[in-house]
């Protein structure tokens, strides 16, 4: 059996959600808001998301789509050439270090998520999570035009992207500088056409203004 433990909006929760969905597999779900602190969390850095499969407990994304990319059939989502393994590494890499805070705390929440819910956005941290951006998206770019991964054959690295970006672009100035890199846009406008991305999009909160 297979549960997640996860909450609706988190970006990290949509990477778990969609390789799920890639790998065709049901999944109990169990609602967990990690910015809540009386919230019962089983994770112990208290985050989101958790997978258990079977009583084993994984968490880190990226130790997720790992597990669901070996333990479940499909296809590969980890290529055999050492180059294009090493890139999808480094695409993880690039974006729990540097892309998840400027692109989805410092962009995504203040300018789409907060005035959703009736919160003034707050534009002096939209404009540094917008500048901030620039390095991560210049990298990406690099990346996706060397076309070794980002290339239409889905890996993880896909997996992990395409949520951050997906939030950092419904943004309209952000999808602006997204729209400026003309390789990691093209890839966006694929990926972003998948069931599995389309079916596990959050939205935002129903009680929007
Ligand atoms: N390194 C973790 C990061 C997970 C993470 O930061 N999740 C966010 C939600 S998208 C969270 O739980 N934030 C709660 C907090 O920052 O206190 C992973 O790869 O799963």
């Amino acid at each position: 059996m297979i549960r997640l433990w996860g909450f609706r909006y988190s970006v990290y929760t949509w990477i778990a959600r969609m390789a799920l969905a890639e790998r065709g597999l049901a999944y109990d779900w169990s609602e967990v808001n990690p910015f809540d602190p009386e919230a019962e969390n089983p994770h112990p850095f208290g985050r989101v998301p958790l997978l258990d499969h079977d009583g084993a407990r994984i968490f880190e994304t990226a130790a997720i789509t790992t597990y669901l990319d070996e333990a479940f059939p499909g296809d590969s989502w980890t290529p055999d050439a050492p180059l294009s393994r090493s890139r999808v590494t480094q695409v993880i890499g690039m974006v729990d270090s540097y892309g998840y805070w400027p692109m989805v705390r410092d962009v995504f929440g203040p300018a789409v998520f907060a005035p959703a819910t009736g919160r003034a956005p707050d534009q002096e941290r939209i404009d540094g999570g917008l500048r901030d951006s620039l390095p991560v998206l210049d990298a990406l770019e690099e990346i996706a035009a060397e076309g070794v991964v980002l290339n239409g054959a889905l890996t993880r690295a896909d997996l992990h992207l395409a949520p951050m970006v997906g939030y950092f672009a419904a943004h309209p100035p952000a999808a602006e500088l997204l729209g400026e890199r003309p390789c990691l846009s093209a890839w966006f406008s694929q990926i972003r056409q998948r069931p599995s991305y389309l079916d596990t999009q959050p939205g935002l909160p129903e009680n929007s203004l």
